[in-house]
């Protein structure tokens, strides 16, 4: 594929699809080299300028990604968020990654109005918070921040968490089989502290997340979970409106 000039296609979008093309038929594999961009320029009649805005769009759709000094390389192909009630262990399990678990924080907190609201508790009632560093293969992809009524799973503070499924836990040691839940996505900005946490710049795009889990219709989690952006996407089946 070639630029055409006289296309109204302003000519960054034009080397977007050609190189989204070349990648894909040239068999290029994660982490692989680009060429550069005085090379892509020369390669398409092109000033570096226009070369650059395409490279940019690329890097911020997380397609590519560059190293200072050293080139831009092909991405990897972001996680479908999955839209179930699954458990990040489950969840990593089945895209075949190792899913691991680090405790940042652990109390029980009188319910607030609203967290007693979501939960359906009265104000005031204790709630396990439980705050934990969630990792796949090692690296970290979010932090989650779950609220359990105490009257849910009593003994929980003293249960050993790290590395492991706190969905499982309910289940096997309170009997209590998650069976339906809700959620809400939305597109913010990483506080300091979570972007550290997270290895991310600071003021980096993320997804927030807050879950309601539910068992025979009681509620027994809020979780509100900070997902990145640069790993995560979304992905749903389209059924017509009407
Ligand atoms: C999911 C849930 C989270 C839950 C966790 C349990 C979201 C946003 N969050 O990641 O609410 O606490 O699974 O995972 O989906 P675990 O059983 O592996 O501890």
């Amino acid at each position: 594929m070639t630029i055409d000039p006289a296309s109204p296609i302003p000519k960054y979008s034009q080397l977007r699809e050609i190189l989204l093309d070349w990648i894909e038929e040239s068999g290029l594999a994660v982490d692989d080299a680009i060429p550069s961009e005085r090379e892509l320029g020369a390669r398409y009649g092109l000033s570096r300028m226009t070369v650059r805005q395409t490279i940019d769009h690329l890097v911020a759709e997380g397609k590519l990604y560059r190293v200072p000094g050293k080139g831009t390389f092909v991405a990897r192909p972001k996680i479908e968020m999955s839209l179930r009630l699954a458990s990040f262990t489950e969840d990593m399990r089945a895209r075949g990654f190792e899913p691991g678990s680090r405790d940042l924080a652990r109390r029980i907190d009188p319910a607030s109005g609203h967290l007693a609201r979501l939960l359906a508790i009265r104000p005031g009632a204790p709630v396990h918070h439980i705050e934990r560093l969630r990792t796949a293969d090692g690296e970290p992809m979010a932090v989650e921040r779950s609220n359990i009524p105490l009257a849910v799973a009593p003994g929980l503070a003293d249960q050993r968490l790290a590395g492991r499924s706190l969905y499982r836990l309910l289940e096997e040691e309170y009997g209590v089989l998650l069976d339906s839940g809700e959620q809400t996505i939305e597109a913010g900005v990483c506080d300091p502290a979570d972007a550290r946490l997270l290895g991310l710049p600071a003021g980096s795009a993320v997804l927030l997340l807050q879950r309601r889990s539910f068992a025979a219709g009681v509620c027994v989690e809020v979780a509100i979970s900070t997902y990145r952006a640069d790993r995560y996407q979304l992905r749903s089946t389209l059924d017509p409106l009407y």
